[in-house]
């Protein structure tokens, strides 16, 4: 009785511990048109929450062909981009509208 009571209290504990373990959130910020970090250090295997927050006045589009993403964020604006599981690797990504500078990669260990 008092173990299956002690079930019933940490089973929603276990849940959102679990949900958490699924999902990585990262953040990405867009200034004077480059990414920042420039490189982003991910885990292989779980998704991934990248959220972009654009500081600059001017909107940017997420671009990458290895990642097969491409999101447009408006000026001072943020968007969600989920990926993987990811496999090890590097994988490419740019601004689209800003291709000289606005240059990233994500890196999956
Ligand atoms: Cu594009």
């Amino acid at each position: 009785m008092k173990n299956i009571s002690l079930i019933l209290l940490l089973a929603p504990l276990l849940s959102s511990v679990a949900s958490y373990a699924a999902e990585a959130d990262f953040k990405l910020v867009i200034k004077d048109h480059r990414f920042q970090p420039a490189e982003l250090n991910v885990p292989a295997g779980k998704k991934i929450k990248m959220s972009i927050e654009n500081k600059d006045a001017t909107p940017e589009e997420f671009e990458s062909h290895s990642l097969n993403r491409e999101k447009v964020i408006s000026g001072n604006g943020t968007a969600t981009i989920y990926v993987g599981p990811l496999e090890p690797g590097r994988y490419d990504f740019y601004g689209e509208f800003n291709k000289d500078t606005a240059q990233g990669v994500i890196v999956v260990k």
